[in-house]
């Protein structure tokens, strides 16, 4: 696999590294996609499960996707997308990952300075405590779970509609203000407000690079596009760097 000598020297020699990853990220380590061929959605509808008029009218139904997801994830390994992107926060000295992903594979993977920007789906939270914690239960013992207290507990994701937290997404905003290089992998680039941030670092000044599949509204401002799959792109595009 070739790569421009400017984007190798760009990746070789950058101080600050903010990286956003999606689905995508995941999709070799067997964790099916949002809206791509396999795409969750596809199946269902994300305005019928992932929203909290969903889970209200029918807190079971809700749960029985999450239980299905949790069961898929539980097997999930991170693949070499995950493995490069962790060596990349020993290498930086300035380095953030974002991710949409609720699947823990990156931390699986070893990163730490990173934000969970959509929540994680070992999480649960009490609807009427407001506490999280987690619940490793795979598959869920009853569905839906309840709280100590009686009331229900809900994965502990930003839903359609919510607010993402207000600590992450401070973090995640200032440090796309101030990167070098603003690397995306394997997202869509049609969730908000995830899907401003590639033209709030063009804007602030950084090099965008753009790893995916397919073609997505982030390749008309990324500065470098990478067309294929992260897990055979990033291993060997990680090769060049280091030499
Ligand atoms: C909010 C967590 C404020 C739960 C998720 C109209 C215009 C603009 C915005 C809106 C609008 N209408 C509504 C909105 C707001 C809405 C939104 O953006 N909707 C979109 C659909 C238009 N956003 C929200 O509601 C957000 N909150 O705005 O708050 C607010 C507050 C109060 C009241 C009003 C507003 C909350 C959004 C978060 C939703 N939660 N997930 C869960 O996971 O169950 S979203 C879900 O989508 C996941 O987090 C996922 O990560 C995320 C983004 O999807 P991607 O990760 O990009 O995944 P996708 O499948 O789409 O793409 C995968 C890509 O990878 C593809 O391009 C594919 O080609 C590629 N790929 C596949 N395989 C590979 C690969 N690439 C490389 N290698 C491979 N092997």
């Amino acid at each position: 696999m070739e790569f421009r000598e400017d984007l190798i020297d760009l990746l070789r020699v950058a101080g600050s590294v903010v990286v956003v990853t999606g689905s995508g990220v995941s999709a070799e380590s067997g964790v099916p996609t949002f809206r791509g061929g396999d795409g969750l959605w596809r199946r269902y509808r994300a305005e019928d499960l992932a929203t909290p008029q969903a889970f209200s009218s029918d807190p079971a139904l809700v749960w029985e996707w999450y239980d299905w997801r949790r069961g898929i994830v539980a097997k999930a390994k991170p693949n070499p997308a995950h493995e490069v992107i962790a060596d990349m926060e020993r290498y930086y000295p300035d380095f953030l990952l974002v991710t949409q992903n609720v699947d823990g594979l990156h931390r699986k993977a070893g990163n730490e300075r990173m934000v969970e920007i959509h929540g994680n789906i070992w999480r649960v939270r009490c609807v009427a405590e407001l506490d999280e914690r987690f619940l490793y239960d795979n598959p869920l013992e009853v569905i839906p779970p309840k709280c100590e207290c009686g009331s229900l507990l809900r994965p502990a994701v930003v839903w359609f509609g919510e607010s993402l937290p207000f600590e992450g997404l401070t973090t995640a905003s200032e440090g796309i203000q101030n990167c070098e290089v603003f690397l995306t992998v394997g997202t869509s680039g049609v969730v908000y407000p995830v899907a401003s941030f590639p033209m709030l670092a063009k804007s602030s000044g950084a090099s965008v690079v753009d790893i995916n599949k397919d073609a997505t509204p982030i390749t008309s401002i990324a500065d470098h596009t990478l067309m294929g799959k992260a897990g055979e792109i990033l291993p060997e595009l990680w090769r060049a760097i280091k030499g």
